[in-house]
């Protein structure tokens, strides 16, 4: 008889016996034989879509994500609301979603399988029971694809923060990190990259370099404390913190070890900044140090004049964020916004300034400085950089990756927001 097993013997005697007179040991006696099932006793149908066996949230709270259903593209292309997030973590429901071409797969975990192989001393294969017996690390960190708040979804006026920032989200991810799977396989000399595979139909591949491999990337079988969601790549995803998108692999079913790049399916230089002769560069893994204004944003009404906090979300490739200032006036003057710490490195970090809207117009903005000291740059910063006008962001027909100009949010008279990014 186990002890625990005992106590309740033992305990339900006296409550029986002596103390209280009025329960029956029947109750007692259902605890002790029913061993394990005493919790499902009066709980019954025990059914996954009793609300008390898997929570809902309250049927006032109603935010969704978004996507166009017009998008011609093979491409699922789902956004988070990002106006209605609270604090830095993207609830798993609403992370943002982009799936090239496959449907999601029905992976079963007790058969899923991981290799490592290729440049290593000792390839392995890796059961998901396996790999849940290495010490894991849990962290908050943002996947943002590289193509989040890049022109086409920037152009429309009326765009929502949803539509122009919503290809971000931010999760506490756990899992092993990919170095103490690669002590285990051991590293052959001259290995200076890594090939990371899905386990979709199509089985999408990325590039990325062994540092990174060394550096931080998870293994991640957990998302914000339950396991990752089939879009994010149930049973088992690569996090690259602070890479862009596509080096996140979902499905996570392969590495492979070697000396040069694979050119894979999602190393296609659609996804990059363009060189000055205006091909797209082949990798920029770092996603730009980035932020924007979730409330008031674009598409919103403003209640009244009076007091309004203005807040956002601030993220970088480049690690912790450590500054964000807030302009009122239209990028004349800049005032510190307070920033809701800890600021994790690789996550979003909300900030918040307080505010008083006069009535009258006004455009608001935020600008973030990331532990390097790189600053968030303007339009026309970029457009400089480019060596470009903005018209130049209005007609190009794909979009590019990797542009994270600061979002001004133009709040009219009579209150309503729209989005001001082409006009600044
Ligand atoms: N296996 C696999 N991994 C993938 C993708 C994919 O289509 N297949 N899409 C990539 C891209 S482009 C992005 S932006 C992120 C999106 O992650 P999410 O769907 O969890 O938001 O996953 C990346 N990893
Ligand atoms: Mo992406």
């Amino acid at each position: 008889m186990s002890d625990r097993r005992r106590f309740l013997k033992s305990s339900a005697a006296v409550i029986g016996g002596v103390a209280v007179g009025g329960i029956k040991p029947a109750v007692a006696q259902r605890m002790d034989d029913t061993s394990g099932e005493y919790w499902s006793l009066g709980y019954e149908p025990n059914t996954p879509d009793d609300p008390r066996v898997y929570g809902q949230r309250s049927r006032y709270v109603t935010s969704l994500r978004t996507y166009n259903p017009k998008r011609t593209r093979a491409t699922d292309d789902i956004h988070t609301p990002l106006q209605d997030i609270e604090g830095f973590v993207t609830p798993a429901p609403l992370h943002f979603n982009v799936n090239h071409g496959s449907a999601i797969p029905d992976i079963d975990p007790s058969t899923h399988k991981f290799m490592i192989h290729g440049m290593v001393d000792k390839p392995l294969v890796f059961t998901m029971e396996e790999l849940k017996r290495f010490p894991s690390v849990s962290r908050f960190h943002f996947v943002e694809c590289s193509y989040n708040a890049a022109p086409p979804e920037r152009r429309y006026p009326d765009a929502t923060v949803a539509r122009t920032h919503g290809q971000t989200s931010c999760s506490l991810w756990t899992g092993v990190p990919l170095s103490v799977l690669l002590k285990e396989t051991g590293i052959k000399d001259g290995a200076t990259w890594i090939v990371a595979e899905g386990g979709e139909a199509k089985k999408r591949t990325k590039s990325i370099p062994l540092s990174k491999a060394l550096d931080d990337a998870i293994v991640a079988w957990g998302q914000n404390g339950e396991p990752v969601r089939p879009e994010q790549g149930f049973p088992l995803r690569l996090v690259t913190p602070g890479y862009e998108g596509p080096a996140n692999v979902k499905w996570l079913r392969r590495i492979k070890l070697g000396a040069q790049p694979w050119i894979a399916h999602a190393d296609n230089p659609g996804h990059t900044t363009l060189r000055p002769d205006g091909k797209g560069r082949w990798f920029e893994f770092e996603m730009g140090v980035n932020s924007v204004i979730t409330r008031p944003s674009g598409g919103q009404q403003m209640p009244g004049r009076g007091f309004h906090p203005i807040t956002g979300l601030a993220w970088s490739g480049g690690g912790a964020i450590t500054r964000v200032e807030v302009s009122t006036d239209g990028g004349r003057t800049w005032d510190d916004a307070q920033l809701e710490g800890p600021a994790h490195r690789f996550a979003h970090t909300r900030f918040y300034m307080p505010w008083k809207w006069q009535g009258g117009e006004a455009v608001i903005m935020s600008r973030a400085t990331d532990e390097h000291g790189d600053v968030q740059p303007s339009l026309h910063e970029l457009n400089q950089i480019y060596g470009v006008q903005t018209d130049y962001w209005l007609k190009i027909k794909d979009s590019r990756g990797h542009f994270n100009p600061i979002q001004p949010w133009r709040i009219t008279a009579e209150g309503s927001i729209t989005n001001a990014v082409w006009e600044i």
